[in-house]
């Protein structure tokens, strides 16, 4: 498990007066674990494990380890506002851990491979069976197409409102600007009062 508890974490700021549960969801390997990993502001808790999923691999999944419990992470967004991020494992025999992780998860990112559109459907199905709103991050992979949002929008099914944006999972001001997105999209949902973000 990477986590040292030898460190203390830095201290939040006195200012903060809100913190918010995200949760980040999407199939095996679209880079969830780096994306809490690149975007926190204290030592991430990891759980990655070595990877059996032989059929990951087929699926095109280039990596050696997978995360069985969960990914956890911290970031002030601003001196009011702090974050903390719960990434979910891909792997399908994990799911029964989604609950606890996405339970009280006033958002959600949806990391998605454009390589790999197909396995996030079930994902974007089980947040809005909760009712969680989110928005998409198409991680960036070098060898994957780059397909117009639009078109990516359009392939997702996803409602107008719903943001979707490219990011860089490794890329730390790539991550917060995909943070930065989802809490704008919460506010206007919560300005609009009934769950639609306003004109
Ligand atoms: N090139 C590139 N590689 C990435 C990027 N993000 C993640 N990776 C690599 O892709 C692999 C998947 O990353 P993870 O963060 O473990 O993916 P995950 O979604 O947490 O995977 P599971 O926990 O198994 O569901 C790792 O080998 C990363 O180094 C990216 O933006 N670009
Ligand atoms: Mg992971």
């Amino acid at each position: 498990m990477g986590f040292s508890g030898s460190e203390a974490p830095p201290a939040l700021a006195t200012t903060t007066a809100a913190a918010l549960k995200v949760a980040v969801v999407g199939p095996v390997g679209v880079g969830k674990t780096t994306l809490v990993t690149s975007v926190s502001e204290i030592r991430p808790l990891t759980t990655e494990e070595y990877m059996t999923g032989d059929a990951d691999r087929a699926r095109g999944v280039d990596k050696d380890s997978t995360t069985v419990a969960m990914d956890f992470g911290r970031i002030s967004i601003s001196e009011r506002l702090v974050l903390y991020l719960f990434g979910t494992p891909g792997q399908e025999r994990f799911w029964f851990l989604w609950d606890g992780l996405v339970n009280g998860a006033l958002g959600a990112v949806v990391l998605v491979d454009v390589r790999r559109l197909e396995e996030s459907f079930d994902v974007l199905e089980r947040l809005e069976k909760r009712g969680v709103a989110f928005m998409v991050a198409a991680n960036c992979f070098p060898d994957a197409p780059v397909h117009p949002l639009p078109e990516l929008r359009a392939a997702l099914d996803l409602p107008a409102a719903v943001p979707i944006v490219y990011c860089d999972a490794r890329d730390r001001d790539s991550c917060r600007e995909v943070l930065l997105t989802l809490v704008r999209y919460l506010l206007a949902l919560a300005e609009s009062g009934d769950g639609e973000p306003g004109p």
